[in-house]
């Protein structure tokens, strides 16, 4: 089969050279990362390490190896001045000289590492606000979404997809395993209407707010028959499916809570720009998600995302509810 354009004349067609420069080694690590999940066990990356993050949970070897190679490539770009990482409690400096700061969930879908499950890599760009020179802020991450730059994830699954935008659509281009070069699959992705499945975790309705329960009854009732349910556990799978096949994704708010168990930062604003781009919508039950103000660096955001009907559908309930 023939190849498509491949990263490097794409990137060089379409971006700003310091946002290309990024993204390509961003790119260069998401490379080295598909080849650790594939080769775990010989690298000495399976299971877990003896510590928790920020968040509580427990940190795999493959998740600090991911954090670490991440962190080396954004450090090499030269122009990426500061990082925020799932596996990091507070920001880092890496480049006092550069323009732009990454926030990054380097390896998303931890559960899935020892089923040999999809997992993957989810990032998003944004201009500093602090003075090229100085060390990078909170402030300079607190940005609401709309000002991102650019976004995208790498998908680790039975091929390894890498899926971005830097504000101008949202392209998608494959690992080529012959010379381990990205390759443009699509011209420009649009996420198909008329998808018929929905993606949550269901054994939690219980705890989810109610518009949650009145969204699953209704794709279980549809008058056309009853919608599908596929559901990963990991965001990027889940996401990569819903690009290409259409539907919704979502992790709803708890019940008497406004936020949900993703990350604002680095899982729901990255997925929502390149949803956006697509032709989506990403809201978190009443909000445009790329219009919430952050105030907290691994802020947790109730997420509603994929084909603009089913998001508006879902946000419908959720006006119903709030009358
Ligand atoms: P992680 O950052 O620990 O990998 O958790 C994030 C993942 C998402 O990828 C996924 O959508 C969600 O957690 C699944 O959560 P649950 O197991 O509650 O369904």
């Amino acid at each position: 089969m023939q190849k498509g354009r491949d990263l490097a004349g794409f990137l060089h067609e379409t971006a700003a050279a310091d946002i290309a420069k990024l993204i390509t080694s961003i790119a260069e690590g998401t490379k080295e990362l598909s080849h650790a999940v594939r080769n775990l066990g010989a690298m000495g990356l399976g299971g877990s390490m003896d510590v928790t993050n920020v968040q509580g949970e427990t940190v795999q070897k493959l998740d600090d190896h991911s954090n670490n190679v991440m962190m080396r490539v954004c450090k090499d770009s030269g122009t990426c001045a500061g990082y925020l990482s799932e596996e990091n409690e507070d920001i880092v400096t890496l480049n006092t000289g550069g323009k732009y700061i990454v926030s990054i969930d380097p390896l998303d879908g931890s559960s899935n590492i020892d089923i040999a499950a999809p997992v993957g890599t989810i990032f998003s760009v944004l201009e500093r606000i602090s003075p090229v020179g100085s060390d990078v802020t909170r402030e300079d991450f607190l940005q609401p979404g709309y000002k991102t730059v650019a976004a995208g994830y790498a998908l680790y699954g039975s091929s390894t997809m890498l899926v971005f935008s830097t504000g101008a659509g949202t392209h998608i281009f494959a690992l080529s395993t012959d010379d381990n070069g990205y390759y443009q699959t699509h011209l420009r992705m649009f996420i198909p209407g008329g998808g018929r499945i929905y993606s949550l975790n269901q054994g939690n309705l219980g705890k989810f707010e109610s518009t949650a329960q009145q969204f699953v009854d209704w794709c279980i009732a549809h008058e056309k028959g009853p919608y599908s349910l596929r559901y990963i556990g990991s965001m990027v799978g889940d996401m990569h499916r819903t690009f290409i096949k259409g539907g919704v994704f979502l992790y709803p708010a708890a019940k008497g809570e406004k936020r949900g168990k993703l990350r604002l930062l680095y899982e729901c604003i990255p997925m929502a720009f390149i949803t956006e781009h697509a032709g989506g919508r990403a809201i978190n039950g009443s909000q445009r998600i790329l219009d919430i103000q952050p105030t907290e660096l691994h802020e947790r955001c109730a997420i509603i995302i994929g084909c603009k009907d089913l998001v508006s559908k879902y946000e419908e309930f959720a006006q119903a509810v709030a009358v």
